[in-house]
């Protein structure tokens, strides 16, 4: 979290913007959030009487989610599935799941004069965002957020869902797309990275697998997060037990080992900017235990024994993917992912690689975590 100088034009917008949701009270402050790699987030807080009231309100990146509008009807149709869900099971859905705050004119979003969107949340209040590395329980339960999101929308109709981002982790598309910015070399930086080239070449077979086991027929799709990295869920302030799995941006089909292998590679790289020498590169195989014990436990039964399977899979490919991703965009001029600093993203890119040859390194016991997580999970 921090504050970035705006430009006259963006307080601008950004005020039109505040002035045109159903907010209590008035205006008192508002804070930016430089957490995500993708929306600008600012956190609100209103005076009514004597109460305050908080929200988030974020500027929508409309060069990755181009049609905003049904990426906010998903969302908050998802978010009512989900609190269903929860009273269903008798619980309190209140600061569990995201609450969309409506325009004035009764819209999930709100275009401001410049053709830009916004939206806006209740704050999850209670809730910290999960930094550095946490303890075994804190660990525990975001894992097991991520498989009761899981859970919660396994019987979400998935014909006819909108997909907001075409191929988001289809790991050979991706592969293509690095292939074409190498092709264009549009700032000339390809001859910086001729062993990264090397690298994704020797392994892009292997860590495109998970693709061909769902063409076999051998895995399925399922509602998934899609960005179930650890700042996308909010945990109670003191780090025990999970709150609310939030950014529901990229919630569409995909493979529940992807989601699994997003928190390892985020826990492995030990910083919440992502670019740590690639030298930092670890995962503590406790902490891959005990996050998969959770995720599995949060599934409550669902997931076949071929996903479970295919775990330490998804961790390495979507590792590989993500580093792939970082890759490009370093070669196309950091134009998706936000940076603070040049070289960002090739730092980025380095360390995924090198957490993909970490992983290598320690794949039988990871294969062997596994095992045991299974059998455990198939006497429960
Ligand atoms: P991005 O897509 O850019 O990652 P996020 O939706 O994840 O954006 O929001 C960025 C950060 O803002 C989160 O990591 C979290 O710290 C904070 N945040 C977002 N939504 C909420 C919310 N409803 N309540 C509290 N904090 C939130
Ligand atoms: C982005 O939005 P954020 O920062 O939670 C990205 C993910 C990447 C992640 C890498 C929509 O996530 O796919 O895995 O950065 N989100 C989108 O940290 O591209
Ligand atoms: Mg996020």
């Amino acid at each position: 979290m921090g504050d970035r100088v705006k430009t006259e034009l963006e307080v601008a917008v950004r005020d039109e913007a505040l002035t045109n949701f159903c907010f209590d009270g008035f205006l008192k402050r508002e804070q930016y959030y430089m957490d995500g790699h993708i929306n600008d987030a600012y956190c609100i807080e209103c005076q009514s009487g004597d109460d305050t009231k908080r929200y988030i309100l974020q500027k929508i990146n409309t060069n990755v989610f181009k049609d905003p509008m049904k990426l906010m009807d998903n969302i908050e149709s998802i978010s009512a599935h989900i609190r269903r869900k929860i009273y269903g099971e008798g619980g309190d859905a209140k600061n569990r799941t995201m609450t969309v705050i409506k325009t004035l004119d009764g819209k999930p979003c709100y275009r401001d004069s410049m053709g830009g969107y916004w939206r806006a949340y209740d704050f999850v209040e209670g809730s910290s965002s999960l930094k550095g590395i946490p303890d075994d329980e804190t660990i525990y339960y975001s894992g097991y957020a991520f498989g009761e999101f899981l859970w919660q929308l396994a019987d979400y109709p998935m014909e006819g869902f909108y997909c907001p981002i075409d191929g988001f982790h289809n790991t050979p598309k991706r592969l293509k797309e690095l292939e074409q910015a190498v092709g264009m070399d549009q700032y000339g930086r390809v001859r910086e990275i001729s062993q990264e080239l090397e690298f994704v070449r020797e392994h892009q077979k292997k860590c495109t697998l998970i693709e061909q086991l769902y063409e076999r027929g051998k895995i399925p799709k399922r509602i998934v997060h899609n960005d179930a990295k650890l700042n996308n869920v909010l945990m109670q302030a003191d780090g025990k037990e999970s709150l609310c799995v939030i950014d529901l941006d990229t919630v569409m089909p995909g493979y529940a080992s992807y989601d699994f292998g997003d928190g390892i590679r985020y826990f492995g790289s030990k910083s919440v900017t992502e670019d740590e020498p690639p030298e930092h590169a670890f995962i503590d195989m406790e902490v891959f235990d005990c996050y998969l014990k959770g995720y599995l436990d949060g599934t409550d039964g669902i997931l076949t024994e071929e996903e479970i399977r295919t775990m330490p899979l998804g961790a390495r490919s979507i590792t590989f993917e993500c580093g792939v991703r970082f890759l490009t965009d370093y070669l196309q001029g950091d134009k998706y992912f936000k940076i603070t600093r040049a070289s960002q993203n090739i730092d980025r890119c380095r360390i995924h690689f090198e957490l993909v040859k970490y992983m290598e390194k320690h794949w039988d016991e990871m294969m062997s975590i596994m095992e045991k997580q299974l059998k455990r999970y198939q006497k429960s």
